[in-house]
């Protein structure tokens, strides 16, 4: 059997929590006098912090000093722990935990790539964080997603070659990111969105345990992508 590296994004694909990071940016913007619709939120996903407050600041025209940046994105964040202190298992999104399951029944190896500085804490709080061999996430890397720095520095704590690794994303950065890396990747979620993914499926009720299996034999290869190393 053939061992490869399945890459899980955590917000929007193990849980979601972009609904929470929409509130709590939401609320912050409208304090400071800016708006932005549920189309803009799509820009948000899967990028940083840092990024996702200079995009509302350009979206709203607004220019802060450095201090009140910092004391912005602080107080978005105690505002979004307020939602993830209050999570449970009852959050992981439908057949997420079935999908990890016959990974590890398989021995295929697992990691979470993930631009979320809280990613080891909401993991912890659904009760899966030992079900992972990688945690990647927003205090590791120094490129942000479409960089493909998290899904690379999985790949290598995993030790599995990056033509060997599968990306689970929700976010169009996300999707760029796995296919800059020359890994495969699906996408969850809307395919209007998505449609640069290798394949893309509405959520994991969707992934067949056949589809798994074709991976890890070779028998499905990246759409996108030219050659893809057995
Ligand atoms: P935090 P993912 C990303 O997580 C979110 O999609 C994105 O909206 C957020 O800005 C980013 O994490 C940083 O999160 O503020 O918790 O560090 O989708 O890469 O798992
Ligand atoms: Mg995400």
């Amino acid at each position: 059997m053939h061992k490869k590296g399945f890459i899980f994004d955590l917000d929007g694909v193990i849980v979601d929590t972009a609904k929470y990071h929409f509130l709590a940016w939401k609320k912050l913007a409208n304090s400071i006098g800016v708006d932005f619709s549920e189309v803009q939120n799509e820009q948000l996903k899967g990028v940083s912090r840092v990024r996702s407050l200079e995009k509302i600041l350009e979206w709203g025209n607004k220019t802060l000093s450095e201090d009140e940046f910092m004391k912005l994105m602080g107080l978005k964040n105690d505002d979004y722990l307020t939602y993830i202190n209050n999570m449970d298992e009852s959050e992981i999104l439908p057949d997420v935990t079935r999908i990890l399951n016959i990974l590890i029944e398989k021995k295929q190896a697992i990691a979470l790539g993930s631009a979320s500085k809280n990613a080891t804490s909401i993991l912890r709080k659904v009760n899966l964080l030992s079900k992972f061999e990688a945690i990647v996430d927003g205090n590791d890397v120094s490129k942000a997603k479409p960089d493909p720095e998290v899904f690379l520095i999985g790949a290598k704590l995993l030790n599995i070659m990056p033509e060997n690794c599968i990306v689970f994303e929700d976010s169009v950065a996300g999707i760029q990111a796995a296919n800059t890396a020359n890994m495969i990747s699906i996408g969850i979620g809307d395919e209007k969105v998505l449609h640069e993914a290798d394949y893309i499926f509405k959520d994991f009720t969707e992934v067949s345990q056949v589809f798994i299996e074709h991976i890890i034999s070779n028998k499905i290869q990246p759409k996108n992508k030219i050659s893809i190393n057995n």
